[in-house]
């Protein structure tokens, strides 16, 4: 036996305990450690019956992630063997082998589990077939023998989507056998001796589900639309639906080539490289586990408008305790019925009780007054975006809050050091921004002033977690990283429009290449009215010589704001959007400039490149600490579609020689990281400071 599976016995019951922290994935060792176990107890007289669990906090979390990488990279072939000698041997095994989950039976772990005999779980367990979130399939019969157990329907469901499922509904599925209460150890070895002596029913023999009706059809049309532009899921059904017309080795065969394709593919790729990615940004170079995160258990948030109140839920969301503040009643009363308002909704579609939203509503305390912010552990501004206004709060927060409350603004522009320059404890200031809608985006883009202590930076990581986001620290400058790129990302796509592409070709165009809205939907959304005012704000800024759009400011400046007014680049009924606004035409029109239409190719690479050239300039500023930060910001935050990675691994993806050709193609200045590269074939990912 390896280091990595301990084998023990408990009278006539062999235990098989998977040991390699943090999830027991399967790494090199672990199958063949797992099959010696099984093997060893087969051959054992004194050994009625197997038991396979994990040490630690779970059962087995899947593959080892991190090998796909070496072998797509030939740095090794893939070794598939080992894993498909394991599951032969535990189905094979004369004597019942039953597979006991705690945690998260994933992937290769499920796929394990599926191999034994019978299951059984801890109540609090979950399993699931998750490799779609990383551009690949189930690769260890995972397709052909969920089936067998859960029935094709359920089966093609969890491989398409990836989702998980409670031992709850893992035990009516017919995945699992049973749940067991108290320890699973214990249970587990009572549940061998229950079958030990008993015929061993194989899973890939068991057929009789596998005539169950499913419009695989009808499943492969819901992946399309809900994981838009992604391989897997849709590959993930067709191996499902080969399980239910082919044998099993043949169907086993068959997931294999599916597997290997996707495996190999640059959208998994990406995938992965978020997958890392998100558990990366928590690392923060020089603050280390010995940096010890502040204790957040009261929270404060000015401001009950759009973001206050947003971000009022998160934390309620979170079981966190918050006062919500505003100055007049009428906008507090406003930002409460908002706030029940979404309460209400998810009641309304079932996705939550009226119990938990009445206990979640307790949590959050509208007031007009700083009465008891001085017992909270975090105050987070999100009023109006004025520099005057946040610095009267942060004088005002500099005098009540508690000594080490750590004082946070939700601002998307201003500059942090200015606002914590009227604090005596600038070390204590950080920038929290949220994105809109803040219950809902993931993305929580922290931002470190000159001053802001490691301390508060730990506790602000640590807390995003809690939250249920991803926090991402950046540095101090005007949009951080997420909206400094986003401006010429949207210039560009205005540009493109003022110069005769119609402008629901520009949208069309980033849409149909995977992200969420298109640049001049998203502005609509926001609110042409903002930009068209850090426009005025920041006009000093703009660099002499250096082209700017003017159309959206012309049309601001009419009234049309977009959603909110009914009228923006295109005409709405409530949210849905018409059709284009007719006025754009005539604007751009009045223009007179020589009308040249782009096509596609040139208005994605005129728009990503935009983001990619900005976001060299911020690696190198050290606004954003590595290529894979921002990354995580776009996926995030701004709909950047997951299967190509973020805009940085996309441009490494593309070669950043041919970006660089592009950018100075169309004239702009190149960022000198990205024409370092592009002449050293380096790529961001791989570059350091
Ligand atoms: C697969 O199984 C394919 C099969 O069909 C077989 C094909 C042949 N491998 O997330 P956490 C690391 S595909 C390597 O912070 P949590 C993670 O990077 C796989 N490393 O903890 C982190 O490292 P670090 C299918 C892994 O408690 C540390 O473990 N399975 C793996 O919040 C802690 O992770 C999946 O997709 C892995 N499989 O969440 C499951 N998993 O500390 C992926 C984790 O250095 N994993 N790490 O940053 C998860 O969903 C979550 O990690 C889990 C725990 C829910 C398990």
């Amino acid at each position: 036996m390896t280091d990595l599976v301990k084998y023990s016995t408990a009278g006539d019951v062999a235990v098989v305990t998977i040991d390699n922290p943090p999830v027991n994935a399967l790494s090199p060792g672990v199958p063949d450690g797992i099959r010696e176990g099984v093997e060893r107890a087969a051959t054992d007289p004194e050994i009625r019956t197997v038991v396979v669990i994990g040490a630690g906090r779970t059962f087995i979390a899947g593959a080892d992630i991190r090998e796909f990488g070496k072998i797509t990279s030939g740095e090794k072939p893939r070794d598939a063997t080992s894993l498909q000698r394991l599951l032969q041997a535990a189905e094979d095994c004369p004597k019942p082998v039953v597979m006991a989950v705690h945690g998260t039976a994933f992937g290769g772990g499920l796929e394990v589990a599926q191999a034994g005999h019978y299951r059984v779980a801890l109540a609090a367990a979950q399993v699931g077939q998750p490799e779609v979130k990383l551009g690949i399939i189930p690769g260890a019969a995972g397709t052909q023998r969920l089936p067998r157990l859960a029935g094709p329907a359920k089966a093609a469901e969890m491989c398409a989507f990836g989702d998980p499922v409670s031992a709850k509904d893992a035990l009516t599925a017919g995945i699992i056998d049973r749940i067991i209460d108290g320890d699973l150890l214990e249970g587990a070895i009572a549940f061998a001796r229950e079958v030990a002596g008993q015929p061993v029913p194989k899973t890939r023999e068991r057929n009789a589900r596998l005539a169950e009706p499913v419009d695989f059809e009808a499943l492969r049309a819901a992946a399309r639309k809900r994981l838009r532009g992604q391989e897997a899921p849709v590959a993930a059904i067709d191996a499902v639906e080969l399980a239910t017309k082919l044998p099993f080795e043949e169907g086993v065969r068959r997931e294999q080539e599916i597997f290997q394709k996707c495996l190999f593919s640059t959208q998994s790729r990406a995938m992965i490289h978020a997958f890392f990615g998100e558990r990366t940004v928590a690392k923060i170079p020089g603050i280390g586990k010995d940096v010890t995160p502040l204790p957040v258990s009261r929270a404060a948030v000015i401001g009950a408008g759009t973001m206050g109140a947003g971000i009022a839920m998160v934390y309620a969301n979170a079981g966190i305790p918050v006062l919500l503040k505003e100055t007049s009643q009428e906008a507090l009363d406003r930002g409460v019925a908002n706030i029940r308002r979404v309460y209400s909704g998810s009641v309304a579609k079932g996705k939550s009780t009226q119990d938990k939203m009445d206990r979640t509503l307790a949590l959050i305390t509208p007031t007009l007054s700083f009465d008891g912010f001085e017992q909270a552990d975090i105050i987070t501004e999100a009023v109006f975006e004025n520099m005057a206004l946040k610095k009267e709060i942060f004088r005002t927060l500099d005098g009540i809050a508690k000594p080490d409350a750590i004082l946070a603004t939700n601002t998307s522009t201003l500059d942090i050091d200015e606002i914590a320059s009227v604090t005596s404890r600038p070390e204590s200031v950080i920038g929290n921004h949220f994105f809109s809608p803040a219950n809902v985006m993931r993305l929580l883009e922290l931002v470190r002033g000159k001053a802001t202590g490691a301390r508060v930076i730990a506790s602000c990581m640590e807390l995003g977690k809690r939250l249920r986001k991803v926090a991402v620290l950046a540095g101090n400058c005007y949009g951080f990283i997420g909206n400094r790129m986003f401006a010429p990302y949207i210039a560009q796509a205005l540009m493109l429009a003022e110069d005769g592409t119609p402008f629901e070709e520009v949208d069309q165009a980033l849409y149909d290449w995977g992200m969420a809205m298109g640049p001049l939907a998203v502005c609509d959304l926001a609110g042409l009215d903002v930009n068209y005012r850090i426009r005025q704000e920041y006009k000093h800024l703009e660099k002499p010589g250096v082209r700017y759009p003017e159309v959206e400011t012309v049309l601001a400046s009419r009234g049309h704001y977009g959603q909110k007014t009914g009228r923006g680049w295109y005409v709405y009924e409530g949210t849905r959007a018409v059709g284009p606004n007719p006025e754009m035409r005539e604007i751009i029109a009045s223009y007179g400039r020589v009308h040249r239409q782009a096509d596609r190719e040139e208005i994605v690479e005129r728009t990503v490149y935009a983001l990619v050239n900005e976001g060299a300039g911020l690696l190198e500023e050290g606004i954003a600490i590595r290529s894979v930060d921002i990354d995580i910001v776009y996926l995030n935050g701004y709909g950047f579609p997951v299967w190509r990675g973020g805009p940085m691994h996309y441009a490494d993806t593309v070669g950043l020689a041919r970006v660089a050709a592009r950018v100075k193609d169309f004239g702009w200045e190149c960022a000198p990281l990205l024409e370092r590269l592009a002449a050293e074939g380096g790529t961001f990912g791989k570059w350091v400071r």
